[in-house]
């Protein structure tokens, strides 16, 4: 399989605990290239592209207001199946259950808030890849 690309994302509770050095250093480490950074404060507006496949469900609501709640650090890294790599390096959506060594399972855990704060996102296929890229880099 030919070289891909995935956005990752480290959520306002990453980047509030100082862990985007942490995020980055796993990525690199990992041997996937980054390709392309930028900080920003998510509004409404791109927040609702980013996570249309959610709207309607319990969590909607308070994933948006969590993901405003503060600066994002948005990339792209590329490498042989890095879609998958990274969700690896990622770990579980739940904190509590993600193996210890990945990102989650070893930096997140309950907080107790209705949406789950989890430090990273990272897209999971090839679709949503492109799509999010758009999303936070372009204009
Ligand atoms: P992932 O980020 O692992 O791809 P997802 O796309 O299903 O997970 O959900 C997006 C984010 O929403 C996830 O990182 C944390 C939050 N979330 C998902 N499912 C949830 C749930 N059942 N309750 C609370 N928050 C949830
Ligand atoms: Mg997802």
């Amino acid at each position: 399989m030919s070289s891909e690309q995935t956005l990752i994302l480290v959520k306002p509770d990453g980047v509030k605990r100082g862990l985007v050095g942490e995020v980055i250093v796993r990525v690199e480490r990992k041997g996937y290239k980054i390709t392309n950074l930028r900080m920003l404060t998510a509004d409404r507006n791109i927040l609702a592209k980013h996570y249309a496949e959610h709207e309607g469900k319990p969590f909607y609501e308070p994933l948006m207001e969590f993901m405003a709640s503060g600066p994002i650090v948005a990339m792209v890294a590329e490498g042989e199946r890095v879609i998958e790599g990274f969700r690896k390096l990622a770990g579980a959506t739940d904190p509590t259950v993600a193996e210890p060594g990945t990102i989650r399972g070893d930096l997140a855990r309950d907080q107790g808030t209705k949406v789950v704060q989890n430090i990273v996102h990272g897209s999971d296929s090839p679709e949503s890849a492109s799509r999010e890229i758009k999303i936070f880099f372009n204009n």
